[in-house]
């Protein structure tokens, strides 16, 4: 499968460098991939009420998103539920219009019998483990909870460990017109997969995301830029809900938490992210266990695909306005005959990255569709998130990713003369 989210972001006016995570795919495509991390052209700061303020839904806050229905009430079947219209003109205070979004979502949460929770395809540890957390926490406030993503409808191998597992259901099967929906990690409905008619459809549609990229969508938005993971903002809520962190609960955070910051490696590693870490930890989590999980395990068959990688690797001096270019590939066949799944690849990029002589590391990968997932990381002089939007992708100035079709060569040829754009190397 391809990395959705090299097609689906926009860029906006700016880019963040506050933390450079995965690549688009989070954990590069495939099963994991997708987090659409680095495709987060920033967007302005979406904190405020959408234009609709009365709608719990707008459903087409973003027209790009959702070309057909351009009517936001016909995507809205249950007005009768929408609360009060939130004050048209917002406080002088920035932090008030969150403020009333928090507790918005709160009520409808309190409100609703059922709540129905997606996030975007192809989850990562962010997107999966915020929303089994959030499932959890619902689960002990007594509703009933459904959980999903997208097609492909699979739990990406280092994932499976995470609690909560149980309130998955198949895409299909999420009510065709949910009361109550939840998304979340997802910077765009689109990046909802086969799940983005759904939330168009709820009668209340909460958007909890941290991407700078956010598109706007949804009627009561838990949004904000600055927010290190989705899990972050995923335990305010629950604090708000007044559930407490079991071990569960916490692990689905803390698994949300490492990822998102390249295990607190990051520069959205915070001191705030360092807090929440420690109370998770005290709520149970056991991080050498997380970790094993998400990063220091693989079948055997992946050390023979990474070594034939590495093996492959080719290193470009005169590259990336000379400050060097390494790259490798990753053929299906190539992972075919070790029987290793797409979605185990996306830790070899962090292995080529490690090349002190380039500035870029590439990793392309061919999905099962045949097409070229291509990861790209930068050490901070060139502006690989620029490349990449140029080429259909996007994501951050140090990681970033475009899927295409194609030789690898001729690709190569292509990121190699978006690599010397002017502005690229500031
Ligand atoms: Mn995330």
């Amino acid at each position: 499968m391809s990395g959705p989210e090299g097609r689906a972001e926009t860029p906006g006016t700016g880019w963040t460098r506050r933390c450079s995570r995965r690549d688009a795919g989070g954990r590069d495509a495939g099963g994991h991939s997708a987090g659409g991390h680095d495709i987060v052209p920033r967007a302005p700061r979406a904190t405020t009420a959408p234009a609709a303020p009365s709608a719990l839904n707008p459903g087409t806050a973003d027209p790009a998103e959702n070309p057909a229905s351009t009517d936001s009430t016909a995507t809205n079947p249950n007005p009768a539920a929408m609360p009060p219209p939130t004050p048209a003109s917002p406080g002088p205070e920035q932090g008030t219009d969150q403020g009333m979004e928090w507790e918005r979502a709160v009520e409808l949460i309190r409100a609703a019998d059922e709540v129905c929770l997606a996030c975007h395809v192809a989850p990562d540890g962010d997107a999966l483990g915020s929303m089994l957390a959030l499932g959890q926490a619902l689960r002990a406030l007594g509703k009933r909870c459904l959980a999903s993503f997208g097609e492909p409808f699979r739990v990406p191998a280092i994932l499976r460990f995470l609690p909560g597992q149980e309130l998955l259901v198949e895409p299909d099967r999420m009510p065709e017109e949910p009361a109550l929906m939840i998304s979340l990690d997802a910077a765009g409905q689109s990046r909802l997969g086969s799940l983005a008619a759904r939330a168009g459809r709820a009668g209340a549609l909460i958007v909890v995301d941290h991407h700078a990229s956010n598109t706007g969508f949804g009627g009561v938005r838990l949004v904000d830029p600055d927010a290190a993971a989705t899990a972050v903002l995923v335990e305010e809520l629950i604090r708000r809900l007044g559930v407490p962190l079991d071990g569960a609960i916490a692990e689905g955070l803390y698994a949300g938490l490492a990822s998102d910051t390249g295990s607190f490696k990051y520069p959205c590693t915070t001191p705030e992210v360092h807090d929440l870490a420690g109370r998770l930890l005290t709520a149970g989590v056991r991080p050498e266990a997380v970790s094993r999980e998400l990063w220091d395990r693989a079948p055997f068959g992946y050390l023979q695909v990474l070594a034939g990688a590495l093996a492959r690797a080719r290193l470009e001096r005169d590259a990336a306005g000379g400050r060097g270019l390494v790259w490798t590939t990753i053929a299906r066949a190539d992972r075919d005959s070790r029987d290793v799944p797409y979605d185990q690849l996306e830790g070899v990029i962090d292995q080529l990255r490690r090349t002190d002589e380039a500035e870029v590391a590439v990793v392309l990968k061919e999905t099962d569709k045949g097409e070229w997932y291509v990861s790209t990381r930068a050490k901070g002089a060139v502006d690989v998130g620029r490349a990449c939007v140029e080429l259909g992708g996007g994501g951050h100035r140090t990681a970033a990713a475009f899927t295409m079709g194609g030789e690898p060569a001729w690709i190569i040829d292509r990121l190699r003369a978006a690599l010397r754009l002017p502005g690229d190397a500031d």
